[in-house]
């Protein structure tokens, strides 16, 4: 396998982009060698500028669960271009883009769309404080929600990544507005709730975090967050970016019944073209402008393009079988387990339907630090041998991998095979 021209192509990014790229975890940093550059994508695969194919398990951070290239949606967008490509001005198309939605996830009574995960989040938060008129807000550690100043304390994802989990930039008075808990530790944000509560204007929580790796919630850890933020008159947002719409036709919120006051998603909802949402109850989405005071705008919010992508995406969506997914999912993890445990190789993987994470520690992973005690060296030893085998893993530990609807048994296979 020769990867002369990726190098290439990335010594001359390095003369135009930082590290060479647009998005931090894609310069290998945490792995090592050079970020392959990709030419295109169909189904489960992705071929690369010199032309070798590998099976695909980053499928654009999860926006892909139709797998790359999936016809409908590059029907859609090819239809939707040719009549314009932004106008700055309502579309019928984005109604009805949100009636799916919140008839799918039905917490989100009044919606926005923007153009990131970053910018819902963001105004999620600019949203809660001007409905609550306190300051803090509460993150959880190794949750990420994309890089707002105030988001950026003990974050996960690229920033866990890159080992700078507190951004430089981001000013004292904001990082001191940001309170930090543990995740899955329901006494510790107790005590942090009830001491702070009357300042705390909103908590915001990957119901399942998958910026960390992947870590699920105990069983009654969210709803005593649901609990306890209800009781104090502290906004519960739900950063569905990355599940929205990955375990079923909903999100995390309709699977386990736990109704959060906001929502944000990404990803799925655009077919993986640039859209993301933010919603919630009317009385607190009220506060938006025009409606209310709180400030939020952008040329390419509600996109036409981007919306024609969602809604074919979501339209094929809900024909899907996420049982079989979750299945085939959970054989890939039982053949993963099986051959590191025949290499006797402590491993612990965490797997949320089609989302999980190979940790290299006996575990049990439940949070940050228990994910940061995966040898890192084992993983990057894992992304090489299986890139070699033409399998793409996530360059970093601190990220998931997902298995989308184009991946077949066959695949499943393969990737096996890799690690024989
Ligand atoms: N931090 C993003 C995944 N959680 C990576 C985005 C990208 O590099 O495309």
């Amino acid at each position: 396998m020769t990867l002369e021209c990726s190098r290439k192509l990335y010594r001359e990014a390095c003369r135009y982009f930082p590290g060479g790229v647009n998005s931090p975890v894609r310069a290998f940093g945490a792995v090592g060698g050079n970020p392959l550059f990709i030419k295109k994508g169909a189904g489960a695969r992705i071929t690369d500028a010199d032309g070798n194919t590998y099976i695909d398990y980053v499928m654009s951070w999860g926006a892909l669960i139709l797998g790359h290239a999936a016809p409908e949606v590059v029907a859609a967008v090819r239809k939707a271009v040719g009549l314009g490509s932004s106008f700055g001005a309502p579309t019928q198309a984005e109604s009805e883009l949100a009636q799916v939605i919140s008839k799918a996830i039905p917490s989100m009574e009044r919606l926005r769309f923007v153009s990131s995960g970053t910018e819902a989040a963001m105004s999620a938060i600019r949203l809660s404080r001007g409905f609550t008129g306190r300051d803090k807000i509460i993150k959880f550690d190794g949750c990420y929600h994309g890089h707002a100043d105030s988001l950026l304390v003990k974050a996960g994802s690229g920033a866990a990544t890159q080992g700078i989990p507190g951004s430089a930039g981001v000013t004292a008075s904001l990082s001191r507005d940001t309170m930090v808990c543990p995740y899955n530790d329901i006494d510790t944000f107790r005590k942090v709730v009830i001491k702070n509560a009357a300042s705390i204007a909103c908590v915001i929580i990957e119901p399942v975090a998958a910026n960390m790796g992947v870590v699920t919630p105990d069983a009654a850890f969210l709803k005593e967050v649901r609990d306890l933020t209800a009781r104090h008159g502290i906004v519960l947002i739900f950063d569905e970016v990355i599940t929205g719409f990955r375990f079923h036709f909903g999100g995390v919120q309709t699977l386990q019944k736990i109704t959060p006051d906001l929502t944000c998603l990404g990803k799925i909802i655009g077919g993986g073209l640039p859209i993301a949402a933010y919603g919630g109850k009317k009385e607190i989405m009220a506060c938006i402008a025009p409606s209310g005071p709180v400030y939020q705008a952008g040329t390419l919010c509600g996109n036409p393009v981007a919306v024609a992508a969602g809604l074919a995406m979501l339209k094929v969506l809900k024909t899907k079988n996420f049982a079989a997914l979750d299945q085939r999912t959970e054989r890939l993890c039982q053949g993963l387990k099986e051959r590191f445990s025949r290499r006797k190789i402590n491993i612990t993987i965490n797997r949320c339907g089609s989302l999980f994470t190979v940790f290299f520690t006996p575990g049990p992973v439940t949070d940050f630090t228990t994910a940061k005690a995966s040898d890192t060296t084992r993983y990057a030893a894992y992304f090489h041998t299986m890139l070699k085998a033409g399998i793409n893993l996530p360059p970093s530990q601190f990220e998931a991998q997902f298995v989308s609807f184009s991946h077949t048994d066959k695949d499943i296979a393969a990737t096996l095979r890799g690690l024989a």
